[in-house]
């Protein structure tokens, strides 16, 4: 590790409470970040500085990662467009959420159980759940775990919060969530994702397709601390490959174009 130019560093933090096994364990709060050597100490500084303000004393395991990434191998890929739409009330902007699903290919089934999937949930997850875009059937076996996405930043911080604020959007869970939608409709055989925090004061979701990231608030109520993330894909996906692209491919996604 160092300060080699043909390199970048996934830099991945994770807070969890301890438990003996994964179900036990409770998954609190996680950033990552794909950086230059030279950027390494700050970064780390800077997300475990966020990771304590954010978990409050709850934390009784912080993991930090760094694994070095030829620059090489890093797909850099265009970021999806942003709109915002406000609904008063949850059950329109679910409503909403479901025709902009289906504009996008998927099945009105699968969309609506998406939706009833995140809304059914006893405690939020860290991943996402992948369902088949026409039968709804859900098809991965990760459990309460979901399919994680990793190894991901975008390409120029300020270039990309700026492309943000001019989309008239800004914060973290935005940056983080646009670089996660933007890394995910990049995969083969992705068709959309539907998405809202557990974060109790943070109301707004997303649903996304291969194109545009369409804001929508509010999913749910204040106060209510769970949210998921639905993936639908095509029929007879190929689910290793996806799997294997959302953890382990490097992408630094590029600033919004004007
Ligand atoms: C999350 O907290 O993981 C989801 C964040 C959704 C962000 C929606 C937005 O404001 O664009």
């Amino acid at each position: 590790m160092g300060e080699n130019t043909h390199y970048l560093f996934s830099v991945r933090m994770r807070a969890a409470t301890n438990g003996s096994n994964e179900n036990e364990r409770q998954h609190l709060s996680g950033c990552e970040r794909l950086v230059s050597g030279d950027q390494m100490v700050t970064v780390v500084q800077n997300l475990l500085q966020r990771i304590l303000t954010h978990t409050r004393g709850k934390a009784d395991t912080i993991n930090i990662q760094i694994d070095k990434m030829d620059k090489a191998t890093i797909h850099l890929i265009p970021a999806l467009k942003i709109e915002s739409l406000e609904f008063a009330t949850v059950k329109q902007a679910h409503g909403s959420a479901i025709a902009s699903l289906v504009e996008f290919g998927v099945s009105k089934t699968a969309a609506r159980k998406g939706v009833e999937l995140i809304k059914n949930l006893s405690a939020s997850m860290r991943g996402g759940m992948v369902l088949d875009a026409i039968t709804g059937e859900r098809i991965d076996s990760f459990g309460v775990r979901g399919v994680r996405l990793s190894h991901m930043d975008c390409e120029n911080e300020s270039a990309f919060l700026s492309s943000l604020a001019e989309s008239g959007v800004g914060g973290e869970k935005v940056r983080e969530a646009m670089i996660l939608a933007s890394k995910a409709a990049f995969a083969k055989d992705y068709m959309a994702e539907l998405c809202w925090s557990d974060d109790p004061h943070y109301v707004t979701g997303y649903v996304a397709s291969k194109e545009i990231y369409r804001r929508l608030s509010p999913m749910k109520l204040k106060e209510d601390n769970i949210g998921g993330r639905v993936f639908f894909v095509k029929p007879n996906a190929d689910l290793d490959d996806l799997i294997d692209f959302f953890e382990h491919q490097p992408v630094l996604v590029k600033a919004l174009r004007k």
